[in-house]
């Protein structure tokens, strides 16, 4: 537990990572997280399971002072809420992707429903000054079921996709019940302005609420203030790991298998939101074009699996084996295999090597919240001889990383064009580069994340809070929190 005096923090968010599933795992929440909480902070959701009779209680487990408090999902659950709503409906919603929309009133049904588990389950916990902040889409509605058992507890939302302007998320059946769920929280944030924005937007013209001209919105008796707040890495921690896991055994053998070719990177996971079969088009246009590449450059794709029994990603997965054999078919050479693609999950220290050594990342997703692999690659690079950075302009990281090489990811042709003069590119100028996003990413960090976060929660409200009566939560309370980021 946390100090007597300090507001504990609750974290809720979709999938819990427990400590006993260390190691190798993908998601970017997951990450960002695991460094953010700090003993005495309590971690909800679900456990991950799939169980025919789920406790209505909540499983609990300790470990470094954090506990863990997790529930099993039904196998119903899992499909209607899970595979369902939140990731054939609004994830698809949430890029931009109307046409993959996949709604079934059972799901919406369902994802209603484990959102009452959620908070009936997480109620029962709650003391009186916990802050809550709870993560993501899964988890829209999970404030206002809260409300609805009677919680006063100040409670915020981030919101990790991209958000639509009015015209994309009218198209979401029910749209405006959901919407109207998020102005249950105190606060809600967004990667970007473009995305509050439009939550704005959304608010105002779908629902009617109004706003005070200070930061505040108004819906019927409900206030809420909708931040921009950029999530970012622990630039410092991850340098470093980066420039010791370059001296390691797996970034050594990278390096012996290329022998004098540069390398190129793309890792992601395996989701058609990552721009992944543009990206291995572009990267045959390259070859295509500038023959003088051709056994000089290297690219690895690592493309965690996620989603599988959505059909969508399983088709997608098809389609990325073929492209990658065709590109492969038409451009090795007894001794040289262009695309390198791997589905496995490759551990973060491992991959941190992998980044350091690699001359070029291909971050082109066709939308995405943030993406922290453009963080991550930044802050691995050996400022002495940096790689170079191409981003898509539909990341929100491409709102702060102005110095990538900024490219339109549904268009091959033109990331092809950013690879060859990342390839060509002087060392002065990727040093120039390098060290304006390096300065940003070391600015915009984990740690940063979480304080504006919680500053804003802290004073959303502070006449109805015990803590804030006695004058005991303030930001300070949440120093310990980035302790270890
Ligand atoms: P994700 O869509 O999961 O996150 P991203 O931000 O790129 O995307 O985070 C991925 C994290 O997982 C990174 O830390 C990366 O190193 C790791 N990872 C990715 N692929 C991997 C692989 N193949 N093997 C091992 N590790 C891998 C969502 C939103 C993003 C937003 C984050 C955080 O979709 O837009 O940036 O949340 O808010």
């Amino acid at each position: 537990m946390g100090g007597q005096n300090l507001a504990r923090l609750v974290v809720v968010s979709n999938r819990v990572p427990l400590p006993s599933e260390k190691g190798a795992r993908a998601g970017g929440l997951a990450v960002a997280l695991t460094d953010a909480l700090t003993p005495g902070s309590l971690w909800f959701g679900w456990s991950g399971r799939r169980n025919a009779r789920p406790e209505q209680e909540p499983a609990l487990q300790t470990s470094d002072g954090i506990t863990f408090a997790t529930i099993d999902l039904s196998e119903s659950d899992y499909q209607r809420f899970y595979a369902g709503y939140s990731n054939s409906a609004l994830w698809p919603l949430l890029h931009f992707r109307l046409g993959l929309v996949n709604y079934r009133t059972e799901d919406y049904e369902g994802y209603r429903s484990v959102n009452r588990r959620f908070a009936a389950a997480l109620e029962k916990l709650l003391l009186p000054t916990d802050l809550v902040w709870v993560h993501d889409y899964h988890l829209i509605p999970l404030g206002a079921e809260l409300r609805a058992l009677g919680v006063r507890n100040r409670i915020g939302f981030f919101m990790h996709t991209p958000f639509g302007p009015p015209a994309i998320m009218r198209a979401l059946p029910h749209a405006d019940a959901v919407l109207d769920t998020m102005c249950a929280y105190d606060v809600v944030g967004f990667h970007t302005e473009t995305y509050r924005a439009a939550f704005v937007d959304c608010v105002q013209q779908m629902l009617g609420a109004t706003p005070d001209g200070a930061g505040q919105f108004r819906l019927d008796t409900r206030i809420f203030t909708p931040i921009v707040d950029p999530i970012g890495i622990d630039a410092e921690g991850f340098s470093r790991t980066a420039a010791q896991a370059e001296r390691g055994a797996e970034a050594r053998r990278l390096r012996t298998s290329l022998g004098e070719r540069k390398l190129a990177i793309g890792v992601d996971r395996l989701d058609y939101s990552k721009g992944l079969l543009n990206r291995m088009e572009a990267f045959g246009r390259l070859l295509a074009r500038y023959k003088e590449h051709r056994r000089h450059v290297s690219f690895l794709q690592v493309a965690a699996r996620s989603r599988e029994d959505v059909n969508e990603y399983r088709e997608l997965g098809e389609e990325l084996n073929r492209i990658a054999g065709d590109t492969n078919g038409r451009y090795s050479e007894f001794d040289w295999t262009p695309l390198r693609y791997m589905t496995r999950p490759v551990r973060r220290r491992t991959l941190a090597g992998f980044y350091r050594l690699a001359h070029i990342a291909l971050v082109t997703p066709l939308r995405d919240g943030m993406n922290l692999v453009a963080k991550e690659y930044v802050a691995a690079q050996n400022p002495a001889d940096p790689g170079v950075l191409i981003l898509s302009r539909f990341a929100g990281a491409a709102d702060e990383m102005t110095d990538a090489l900024i490219v339109n990811p549904f268009d091959a042709d033109e990331i092809a064009e950013a690879m060859h003069r990342a390839l060509t590119m002087s060392l002065e100028e990727r040093q120039d580069r390098h060290h304006r996003l390096r300065q940003h990413v070391w600015h915009s960090t984990a740690r940063r994340y979480c304080e504006v976060f919680l500053d804003h929660l802290d004073e959303s409200d502070d006449s109805e809070s015990p803590a804030s009566e006695t004058g005991q939560l303030s930001a300070t309370a949440f120093a310990p929190l980035a302790g270890n980021i």
